[in-house]
């Protein structure tokens, strides 16, 4: 068995740390190799293997965003002539040159030490100097070899590590796409299908499955495209969210479910860093608005739709007017900081105090290690705010997030449309969990925590 060692506690102040013991079962790195690949998108990425002291090796590979926050941890590309700068043959050497040597040193007793170690080893606060990049499929990689080592799937030594209950989530297909992932006029960039309603992870599966492929008729009908947005949801030329929305409800009913809060609700992201004018001001298909109209607008769109859930209503550094939509809202709706966070632990105790939402995105990319990323869930529980876990738009076959979201419980993930490999082998990887198991409860957290009832600082 391996120990209950994640047992972290966080001061809101930001003066408190972790405090983790080491896992039962040590693990034995031989050697870390690591290569150029293509992601979803056709720009190059890092995937690694990491050889163990029994003989087997586990793979990772990382993925890349393309509407990325101003604090993420730094990939680190060539900057060169090849793939207009992004090739990444220098994070590639970060792993064989200087992380590998480091790792083959011997018996790793925590995923904790060996991402300390990289970290120390990197000396920036944003992993610049080694890259992101090469660092999260390291460090996914290593959490696969304890896993391996403890004999135990991947997701229940996650839910062992963080003392969690293991749930399967509610997948958030993302149907629609808008802003930096399609190149129509839609200003927001993700419209998501939830089936909240669902049974189970294959119910669920069913449901974004069948509603996307109604969508697909509408779509065709209407604007005689079938032509996808990065995430694989379709990208007709729909010019304002209403549309958009109008166009899920139809794709729900006609798929034979009901577009409600209980059965198949909506989620977006409006991701509104991409429609920031300056001082405070948003255009949203050709208007300008305040901050005071972006809540309105946000208001009637939840007065109209079944709408669960909003993901950066507002721009990262827009804390007046994540504040604002807050306290009109925070009390009915999720609101999900990505950018504004981007899976930090420090950002979203801050958020938590600051009162600017009630829930975290959750992308190991963004903090460049497994631990940062168990950190940032474990902040987010503790302070009473819900996580969603998050694919990329650039995306591989890794699905570690699969595993990551069932171990941790936080019982929703977003990774795409229902359609292209890339997003199915995440939700291919739940449903083979939950066929495995078949004893984890499917659906959302009770949202009884709200950030409102937040530890106040
Ligand atoms: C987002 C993500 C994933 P990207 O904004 O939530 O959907 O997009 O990976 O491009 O940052
Ligand atoms: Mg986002």
């Amino acid at each position: 068995m391996v120990e209950h060692g994640y047992t972290g506690h966080i001061d809101p102040t930001h003066q408190g740390h972790y405090v983790s013991h080491p896992e039962t079962h040590p693990i034995h790195i031989d050697r870390v190799d690591a290569h150029q690949i293509l992601d979803s998108r056709g720009y190059p990425t890092v995937a690694v293997t990491m050889h163990l002291g029994d003989g087997s090796t586990v793979d990772a590979s990382a993925p890349a965003g393309a509407s990325t926050g101003a604090y993420e941890a730094a990939e680190l590309r060539d900057d060169g002539p090849s793939y207009s700068g992004r090739s990444v043959h220098r994070a590639v050497s970060s792993v064989t040159d200087e992380i590998s040597p480091l790792l083959a040193q011997g018996h790793w007793s925590s995923i904790r030490q060996v991402d300390d170690a990289i970290r120390a080893l990197d000396g920036t606060d944003n992993l610049a100097r080694l890259g992101a990049n090469a660092t999260v499929a390291v460090s996914i990689a290593a959490t696969r070899a304890f896993a391996h080592y403890a004999e135990l799937p991947l997701h229940t030594w996650i839910a062992h590590v963080t003392d969690s209950v293991e749930r399967m989530p509610v997948p958030h297909f993302n149907v629609l796409n808008g802003g930096a992932h399609a190149a129509n006029p839609l200003e927001f960039q993700e419209f998501m299908v939830a089936p909240v309603g669902a049974a189970t992870e294959e119910a669920a599966v069913e449901a974004g499955a069948e509603i996307y492929h109604a969508l697909a008729a509408r779509v065709k009908a209407k604007f005689h495209t079938a032509g996808l947005g990065d995430e694989g949801g379709f990208a007709p030329d729909i010019a304002s969210p209403e549309e958009a929305m109008e166009l899920l409800i139809t794709a729900i009913q006609d798929a034979g479910y009901t577009p409600s809060l209980d059965d198949v609700a909506i989620a977006i992201d409006p991701a509104a860093n991409g429609f920031y004018e300056r001082d405070g001001q948003y255009k949203i298909a050709g208007t300008l608005l305040s901050r005071d109209q972006l809540v309105d607008y946000y208001v009637r769109l939840l007065d109209q739709f079944p709408l669960r859930s909003i993901e950066d209503g507002f721009a990262e550094d827009d804390h007046h007017g994540w504040k604002l939509m807050f306290d009109a809202v925070g009390n009915r709706t999720q609101l999900v900081g990505d950018d504004l966070y981007v899976t930090d632990m420090h950002r979203i105790a801050d958020g938590a105090k600051n009162r600017y939402s009630n829930a975290a995105l959750i992308k190991p990319n963004q903090i460049g290690t497994v631990t940062g990323t168990l950190d940032a869930i474990e902040t987010a529980k503790r302070l009473g705010m819900q996580s969603m876990v998050s694919h990329r738009s650039g995306e591989t076959l890794d699905t570690f997030i699969a595993d990551l979201v069932v171990g941790t419980g936080v019982g929703q993930i977003k990774s795409g449309a229902p359609a292209r490999g890339e997003r199915i082998a995440k939700y291919n990887r739940l449903t083979q969990i939950e066929a495995g198991t078949a004893r984890i409860p499917y659906g959302l957290l009770p949202t009884t925590a709200r950030a409102t009832d937040a530890v106040a600082p």
